[in-house]
């Protein structure tokens, strides 16, 4: 048993090889977890291009059950007690080390974007919106990112809700003016690019988006990155642009490279000049919502950011060991993380970075976490927990970070939050009502 209440609170420690344990009463010891086994290969790359590290191997760290600290530093010799030492060095840290042991590093390189507007669509619905598809050129990349821009009519620089989508732009709508993707499409989309057409309009509520004051900005993963295991990283902006100064065991994965993705785009979207700048959300489901996070935890120009159902990787705690684990999620998806990331396979509580972690370098933005009480691969428990964990970066802040209700649960009042609608894994209607809400105190 790692856990204890109701399975909803770890204790939280220290942990840098070196350093004391916080929380030694719930710590075992320091010896690497005897789950490992002789397939797990050592992973320890010496620094191999990291601007922080070295660090060292999987194998030689120590298993702890408390989750790492969020202001202590990885060799538990110093703690970031104020805002100035958290920005100064401690965000740095817990960026490298997740870049190092889980996601891999983007390349460092400048890529600026051009904009071209190719597609403009005035009364896109009547009296309402309006629709605009942009180019976004990579540099010189030889890559154009396709972005799908709705926007509402009589509001001046509009909030935006910025999501990377899966089948291309053509799924959010039966509307041929929303031109097909030419990508790679993967499972789940249709047998033919046009058959994908509005496969997945119910997720996406242009109408009301916009009828809540929003402009809604779209564009497909594999234009930056095809989840494509059969050519792993021969195409997409993993061909284009390769950090060959790093190690290639803690290079980028694909997660990684959707999330440098969205930033691009919100590049894109700011060259426009459209939407409000202070106002950018970026939303993001499933494997998008580990996306999303990963992207605000990097970029502080996403003011707001919704992980929705976005499970391990995403939000939900490792040292849960509920839901899908790091064994499978690496065995599914070999190129979604680092080739460091598949050795913590049943040792999870040797992870040095937990996912609280990477929900507090967000702070003090707004983070919505939502879940569906059906989803249990996606494991809600775990995600729960980590809200709730990386709640004292805001508090760092001077901000409340999540603000309970009086039976204790997480309520959409605080910058910090986490909701539970019934159901299962899918993005509906509801899903969207709370999203929109969550802004709206937001004062959005
Ligand atoms: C699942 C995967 C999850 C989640 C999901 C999705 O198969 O195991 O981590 O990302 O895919 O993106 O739909």
């Amino acid at each position: 048993m790692y856990r204890f209440g109701f399975g909803l609170m770890w204790v939280v420690g220290t942990f840098g090889c070196g350093g004391s344990d916080g929380a030694s009463d719930a710590a075992p010891s320091d010896a690497p977890s005897d789950s490992s086994s002789d397939a797990h290969e050592d992973a320890g790359v010496a620094d191999g291009g990291s601007p922080l590290g070295p660090y060292p191997p999987v194998t030689d760290l120590p298993a702890r059950d408390a989750l790492p600290d969020l202001f202590m530093s990885f060799d538990g010799t110093r703690r970031a007690s104020d805002v100035s030492e958290w920005e100064a060095w401690r965000q740095d840290e817990l960026r490298d080390l997740f870049a190092f042991y889980q996601y891999g590093y983007a390349p460092s390189d400048e890529v600026p974007v051009t904009v071209e507007v190719v597609v403009s669509e005035p009364d896109f619905i009547p009296d309402q919106v309006r629709y605009d598809e942009l180019a976004v050129r990579l540099g010189d990349l030889g890559l154009v990112v396709h972005v799908a821009l709705f926007t509402p009519h009589g509001v001046d620089s509009p909030p935006v809700f910025v999501a990377p989508n899966r089948c291309g732009n053509q799924e959010v709508t039966e509307d041929p003016r929303v031109r097909a993707t030419t990508a790679w499409q993967g499972d789940n989309c249709g047998s033919t690019v046009e058959e994908s057409r509005g496969v997945r309009a119910y997720q996406w509520p242009i109408s009301s988006i916009a009828e809540a004051g929003f402009a809604f900005a779209t564009f497909h993963e594999s234009e930056i990155d095809p989840d494509d295991e059969e050519h792993d990283f021969a195409n997409g902006v993993h061909a284009a642009l390769v950090d060959s100064a790093r190690d290639p065991r803690i290079r980028w994965g694909r997660v990684a490279a959707w999330a440098w993705g969205v930033s691009r785009v919100i590049d894109g979207l700011l060259e426009h000049g459209t939407v409000d700048a202070t106002r950018i959300a970026a939303v993001g489901h499933s494997r998008r919502g580990k996306t999303v996070l990963l992207a605000a935890a990097h970029d502080p120009r996403i003011a707001l950011v919704i992980a929705h159902q976005s499970g391990t990787g995403g939000v939900a705690l490792h040292r849960s060991l509920e839901g899908e684990t790091l064994e499978l999620i690496n065995a599914l998806f070999p190129s979604w993380f680092n080739d460091v990331f598949p050795t913590f396979a049943r040792r999870e509580l040797q992870t040095p970075v937990d996912q609280h972690q990477l929900i507090a370098l967000v702070a003090p933005r707004a983070v919505l976490a939502t879940d569906g009480s059906d989803d249990r691969w996606a494991d809600p428990d775990g995600a729960r927990a980590a809200v709730l964990a990386a709640s004292p970066a805001w508090e760092l802040y001077g901000a409340p970070g999540v603000v309970l209700d009086d039976a204790g649960a997480p309520t959409l009042d605080g910058p910090l939050a986490w909701h539970l609608r019934p159901g299962d894994h899918d993005l509906t209607d509801d899903d969207w009502a709370t999203f929109l809400e969550f802004a709206r105190r937001r004062g959005w």
